[in-house]
C-alpha cells in the first residue's frame, strides 16, 4: 500500500557526512571479493527539531554495483546535499527527497542515504516509528543470514553450523563458478532440510546454465542474481531452463526495473534492497508491485550498521516480504555496532524498532571511535 499517512516537511539547517571504518568479526568473501573493514557513510540533517540518521551502503570499491564510498562521498557533497539544503530551507517532506534529488542521474545508494536521515528526523520530531510509517503488519521479522565462501566445503558446513545453533532461520551461501555444486551438496547433506539459498552475485553467464541446472536437485528457495546487472533477456532464458525460481538483486534497481524484470519473466522473486533502489519509500513502490504480481519479496542486506539494520526491520515487515530476508544480528559482522541497542537475535527473529524514526539511538563515542573523515555542510 502507498504510504498511508504522510510526515510533516522539516527544515534542514545542515548535513554531517561520516566515513566509518568497521573492522567485520570475519572475512566475508563473495564471488567478487573478500572485505575485512565494512567501509560506509553515515548522515546526520540536522533540524530545529533534532537530528536524523541515515546510511549510505556503499562498498569501499566498485565491485557489487558501480557506485563506492568516494564517488558517494563526492557526489553528495558537490550535488546531492545542496540540493537538499535548497530545497530545505523552507522545510521539505520525506516524500518530496527523491524528487529533489532526481535530476541526478544514478548514485541511488547516495540518495537513500539521505532520504532515510529525513524520514528519520521528520518521523522523531511527529513521535511516528518507521514501521508504522512504511506500513508495517508485523512486530518481528524472521531472520537469515548470508554466508560467505570458506576456504572449503567443510569450513562451510562449520561456519553454517554456528549459524544455525545461533538459531537463523535461512541459510544463503554465496557460490561462484567452481565453488558452486559441491559447496551447495556439503551443505545439504550435513543440515537436510533447512531452508536454503544461493548467492552468485553475477559471476555467471547463459553458458553456466547447465551448472546451474545442477543446483536443481537441492531444492533451494531461490538462487539470486546469477548473471550480470542489465542482463535481464538472459535471466529469462536461463528462468526457463532451471526448476529453482531466479530472485534478482542487481538488476533492481528501481520499481520501474522491477515491472521490466517481471513482465520478460526474468524473476520469480525479489530481493528489495533500499539503497540500490534509491530510498525506503521506494522499496515500498517495489514491494507494492511486486505484491500486486504475487511475487514473494525479501529484505537484501548491505551489510549495514545498526541505523539500517533497524530501517530494514521495519521495512520487512511489510506483509509483502513473505521470505525471511538477510536481516541478521549485528554481531554476525560486528564486534561493536554504532547504535546504543545493537540488533539482536531473538528465537531466530528481530524485532521491529517501536522507538520514532529508525527507533535506535546513536552511541556518541562508538560512532567517534569509527569516524575515519567528517564534513559538515551548510547552506
Ligand atoms: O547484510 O547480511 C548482510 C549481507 C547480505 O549477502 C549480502 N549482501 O548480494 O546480497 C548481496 C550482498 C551484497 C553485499 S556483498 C559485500
Ligand atoms: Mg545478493
Amino acid at each position: 500500500m502507498p504510504i498511508v499517512r504522510p510526515a510533516a516537511p522539516v527544515r534542514i539547517d545542515a548535513v554531517e557526512l561520516r566515513v566509518l571504518h568497521l573492522p567485520l568479526v570475519s572475512p566475508f568473501t563473495t564471488s567478487f571479493g573478500t572485505e575485512t573493514v565494512r567501509e560506509v557513510i553515515v548522515v546526520r540533517v540536522r533540524t530545529g527539531d533534532g537530528d536524523g540518521w541515515g546510511e549510505i551502503v556503499t562498498q569501499q570499491a566498485p565491485l557489487y554495483s558501480s557506485e563506492y564510498t568516494q564517488g558517494a562521498w563526492d557526489v553528495t557533497q558537490r550535488f546531492l546535499a545542496p540540493a537538499l539544503l535548497d530545497a530545505a530551507a523552507e522545510g521539505v517532506a520525506p516524500e518530496q527527497v527523491s524528487t529533489v534529488l532526481a535530476p541526478f542521474v544514478g548514485h541511488r545508494m547516495a540518495k537513500a542515504g539521505l532520504e532515510l536521515a529525513v524520514l528519520d528526523a521528520a518521523l522523531r520530531a511527529a513521535g511516528r516509528p518507521l514501521g508504522e510509517y512504511l506500513g508495517a503488519t508485523v512486530d518481528r521479522v524472521p531472520s537469515g543470514v548470508s554466508v560467505g565462501i570458506q576456504r572449503d566445503p567443510s569450513a562451510l558446513v562449520d561456519a553454517v553450523g554456528g549459524y544455525l545453533d545461533d538459531g537463523y532461520v535461512r541459510i544463503k551461501i554465496k557460490i561462484k563458478p567452481g565453488r558452486d555444486v559441491a559447496d551447495t551438496a556439503a551443505v545439504r547433506d550435513a543440515f537436510g532440510a533447512i531452508a536454503l539459498q544461493v548467492d552468485a552475485n553475477s559471476a555467471y553467464t547463459l553458458e553456466d546454465a547447465d551448472t546451474l541446472a545442477e543446483l536443481d536437485r537441492f531444492d533451494l528457495l531461490l538462487i539470486e542474481q546469477p548473471l550480470q546487472e542489465d542482463d535481464i533477456v538472459d535471466h529469462a532464458a536461463l528462468a526457463a531452463r532451471l526448476r529453482t525460481p531466479i530472485c534478482l538483486d542487481e538488476s533492481i534497481v528501481s520499481a520501474k526495473a522491477a515491472r521490466d524484470a517481471l513482465a520478460l519473466r526474468a524473476a520469480a522473486i525479489i530481493n528489495i534492497k533500499a539503497g540500490r533502489v534509491g530510498g525506503y519509500l521506494e522499496a515500498v513502490r517495489v514491494h507494492d508491485l511486486c505484491r500486486e504480481a504475487g511475487v514473494p519479496v525479501w529484505c537484501g542486506g548491505m551489510l549495514e550498521t545498526g541505523i539500517g539494520r533497524a530501517a530494514n526491520a521495519a521495512l520487512a515487515a511489510l506483509p509483502g516480504f513473505t521470505l525471511p530476508g538477510d536481516l541478521s544480528a549485528s554481531d554476525r559482522f560486528y564486534a561493536r555496532d554504532i547504535v546504543r541497542e545493537p540488533i539482536v537475535l531473538d528465537d531466530g527473529h528481530v524485532r521491529v524498532p517501536t522507538a520514532p524514526g529508525i527507533g535506535v539511538e546513536i552511541d556518541p563515542v562508538a560512532l567517534e571511535d569509527a569516524t575515519v573523515a567528517r564534513v559538515e555542510l551548510r547552506r
